[in-house]
This record gives structure tokens, C-alpha cells and sequence, in this order.
């Protein structure tokens, strides 16, 4: 088989370029490892930046998410039992962000793009990536017990954290930042009404916890743990009396609780590796850099490249120009970046460490406080979370 573009796994990123390549022509195959109904279930992220939200409107891709998802123009930081909103929209002049779950994206794209005739093939798992530095790579895969070869222009590595697409860089030509952050989150889906109308980013003495949701009926929270903690140490009610203390407050404020359809553990990482391309591959999204949730940043980081891989592709096809494509890799890690030192600030100001000193303690309720009262700091907050529009 032959195509244009070979796109390596059916996550946001994936899904996103073969849309935006096929609004403008260019042929795509996107090998997935799972199968549909998997990767349409997994429960991941929620909060879209306004330039997401924007970018899958204005490609065909937004109906159902300007139906059912829910814009936000703030969010709320929690300590010292007191809350704060961030006037997230007032503060960016006038930018909001979209809770619509990563799953409920992925779903639309795929039907965007099976409705449109476009190849994904599901139960696909890429096994090597041959012929790199050549004008004509080959994405070697097995499916149903067979294995076959998927000849193309490019190869674009959208498979995350642990597929194979980086791995297949020689040793030696990327360099790789990696952070392993001293915890993780214990994350839920509950069947409850959302306590809240905005985000909750709550620190305690007990440890970071954060209210999020998915729909008026569905709630989403998380709770710092350890990173070795076992989910059979976390019974229901326990997991929902951890939750009162962290998010308890002076004014008497409650947590409804209900059903939990759902519970995982995340362990918290930050990643870059550098370049974002080797020859004729390009990587996107987490397959290149992962960052803690705390920033709300992951998912969008993967659209982004998504969007400007598309456009240096567009331009290539077009014009034969490499330009953009020789850009590629700086023009993402400029972004990664900026989301990176987000996502570990955000993590540093909210969580608590095991053995800190009184004084990193106190460092950190001032570094809260500077946000929750100061203007300036608080855009800072702001422009971050809604994305940066100059990067
Ligand atoms: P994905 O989504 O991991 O998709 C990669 C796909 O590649 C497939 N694959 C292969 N296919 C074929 N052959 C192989 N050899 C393959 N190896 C792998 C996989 O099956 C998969 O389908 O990567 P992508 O597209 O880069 O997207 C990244 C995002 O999924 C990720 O960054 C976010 O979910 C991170 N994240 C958040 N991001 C946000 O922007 N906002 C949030 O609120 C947010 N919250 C979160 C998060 C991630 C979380 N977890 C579970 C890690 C909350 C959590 C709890
Ligand atoms: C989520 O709703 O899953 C979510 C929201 C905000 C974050 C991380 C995850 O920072």
C-alpha cells in the first residue's frame, strides 16, 4: 500500500493532521494499534484552549462540541480553605476555554474522517520505520496476524509516549529532557452533578486535589497520591473523603458524591525530546513531549503540531518549498516550552512534596497568594491557560 503521509496512531494529534491534510488533498493513511471502540473510550483530557476549540470549528470538525461542551470563563484556585476565581476571560481579553472531553474529539474526527472516505486502519500496530533518510520511507505493520508495508512521502510519528516512532530515531540525534515529578493523580469519573461551575485547583496541607467535569450529570476529579500508590488502597469512600478535606473551605462550601464509573492513576512526567524530526519523520504531540496534567496542556500541545506539521505539508505538496518543514521542529518546541514551564509551575505552586522544609512551604502559599491577589500575576495565569496567541 502506498500513500502521501503515513500517520502513526488515531490520538488527537494523528486524527487532527490527516483532517486538516485532506481539506487540502493530501492523502493519509493512520495506522492505529487499538481498536475503534478503545481509543473513542479513553477517558483523558478535557479543557481545550481557545485556538483549539477555534482550529476544530473553522476545519468542519466543532458542531457537536459548540452543542454539548461548555465554555468557561474562569477557573478557581483553593487554599488556605479560601477561594479565588480567575477571571480567566476578563483578564485575555475575552478568551475562554471549552470543556469537551478528549474522547468526544476523537470520536468526531474519526467520523469526519471515515465519512469522508479516509483510511484509518484500526488494530494497526507499526512495527518498524524504515528508509528515514531516503525519499521513500516504509512503515512496516501488522494487522489481523499479518504483516504488511506501508509505503509514503512522510511518516509522521503521532503515537504517543510509547510508540515506536522514537524509538526509531539512532541513538545520539535526539537530546531528551526528562523530568519524573515525586507523584501522581488519582483520577475519577463520577455519575454526580458537578459541585462546582468552574475548574477547582485546590492545594491543602493533604496535597493538591482538582474539580473538573464533563456535563451537567458528569464529574471528573483528581487527587494527588503517591506515585507507587495502589488503586486497591483507594476504596469509593475513601477517595471521596479525601476529596471533602482538600476541597473543604471556611464557608461551608460541599462536595456531592456519587457513583464512580471509573478510576485510574497517572503518573506525572515532563518530556522533550529535540529535534521533532529525523529525514522523513516528524514527530507530534506526546510522542515528543509530555507534560504534567496540571497545566491543562497535553492534548492542545498534540493539535498544535498537528496544525503546523499540516501547514508545512500544505506548503510543501504545493510550492515543493521545504521551508516550513525545516521549521517545523523549532516552531513546536517554542510552544512546548512555554507549556512545559506552565504545566511546572502550575505543578510546583499547587502540590505538596514529601519531606519540605517549612520554608518551601511558605515560599509556596506566597507564590498563591501573589496570584490570587495581583493582577499582573494573574493574567500570567490567565493568557497560559487559555494559550498563548503569540506562540
Ligand atoms: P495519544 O492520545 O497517546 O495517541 C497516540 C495513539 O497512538 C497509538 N499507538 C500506535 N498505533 C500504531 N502503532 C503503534 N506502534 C502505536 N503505538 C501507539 C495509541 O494506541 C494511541 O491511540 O497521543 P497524542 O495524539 O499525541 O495526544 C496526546 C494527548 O492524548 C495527551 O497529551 C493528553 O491526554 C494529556 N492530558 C491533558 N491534555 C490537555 O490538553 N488538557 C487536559 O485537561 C489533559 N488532562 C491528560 C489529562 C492526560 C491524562 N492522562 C491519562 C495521561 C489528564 C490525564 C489524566
Ligand atoms: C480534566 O477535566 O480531565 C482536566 C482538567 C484540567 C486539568 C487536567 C485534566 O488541568
Amino acid at each position: 500500500m502506498r500513500t502521501q503521509v503515513a500517520i502513526i496512531g488515531a490520538g488527537p494529534a494523528g486524527l487532527t493532521l490527516s483532517h486538516l491534510l485532506a481539506r487540502h488533498g493530501i492523502d493519509s493513511v493512520v495506522l492505529e494499534h487499538r481498536d475503534r471502540d478503545y481509543v473513542e473510550r479513553r477517558v483523558r483530557a478535557g479543557v481545550l484552549e481557545q485556538g483549539t476549540a477555534d482550529l476544530l470549528r473553522a476545519s468542519g470538525v466543532g458542531a457537536r462540541m459548540d452543542r454539548e461542551g461548555l465554555v468557561h470563563h474562569g477557573i478557581e484556585l483553593r487554599f488556605s480553605h479560601q477561594r479565588h476565581r480567575i477571571p480567566l476571560s476578563d483578564l485575555t481579553g475575552g478568551r475562554t476555554v471549552m470543556i469537551y472531553g478528549q474522547q468526544e474529539v476523537v470520536k468526531d474526527l474519526i467520523q469526519t474522517r471515515l465519512a469522508a472516505g479516509g483510511q484509518i486502519l484500526f488494530g494497526a500496530e507499526a512495527l518498524a520505520l524504515d528508509g528515514l533518510t531516503s525519499a521513500a520511507p516504509v512503515v512496516r505493520y501488522q494487522q489481523n496476524g499479518e504483516r504488511r508495508e506501508l509505503r509514503c512521502d512522510v511518516v509522521a510519528g503521532c503515537d504517543g509516549f510509547h510508540g515506536v516512532s522514537r524509538a526509531a530515531i539512532p541513538a545520539g540525534v535526539l537530546t531528551v529532557y526528562d523530568h519524573e515529578y515525586p507523584f501522581a493523580w488519582l483520577g475519577i469519573l463520577a455519575a454526580v452533578p458537578p459541585s462546582t461551575g468552574e475548574l477547582i485547583y485546590a492545594h491543602s496541607e493533604r496535597g493538591f486535589a482538582l474539580h473538573s467535569l464533563r456535563s451537567p450529570e458528569i464529574s471528573r476529579l483528581y487527587l494527588q497520591c503517591r506515585p507507587d500508590e495502589e488503586l486497591a488502597n483507594w476504596p469509593d469512600a475513601r477517595i471521596w473523603d479525601e476529596l471533602r478535606r482538600r476541597f473543604a473551605t471556611d464557608d461551608g462550601w460541599t462536595l456531592a458524591d456519587g457513583p464512580i464509573l471509573e478510576k485510574g492513576i497517572t503518573p506525572m512526567r515532563g518530556f522533550v525530546a529535540e529535534p521533532m524530526r529525523y529525514g522523513r519523520l516528524l514527530l507530534a504531540g506526546d510522542a515528543a513531549h509530555i507534560v504534567p496534567p496540571t497545566g491543562a496542556k497535553g492534548l492542545n500541545l498534540a493539535v498544535g503540531d498537528a496544525r503546523v506539521l499540516a501547514e508545512a505539508l500544505i506548503a510543501w505538496y504545493r510550492s515543493g518549498s521545504a521551508d516550513l518543514l525545516d521549521a517545523y521542529s523549532a516552531t513546536c518546541l517554542r510552544r512546548v516550552w512555554r507549556a512545559q514551564h506552565f504545566a511546572w509551575w502550575m505543578t510546583t505552586m499547587l502540590h505538596i512534596q514529601e519531606r519540605e522544609s517549612d520554608i518551601e512551604r511558605r515560599l509556596r502559599l506566597a507564590q498563591l497568594d501573589y496570584v490570587a491577589s495581583s493582577t499582573a500575576a494573574a493574567t500570567t495565569l490567565a493568557e497560559n491557560y487559555v494559550g498563548l496567541t503569540s506562540i
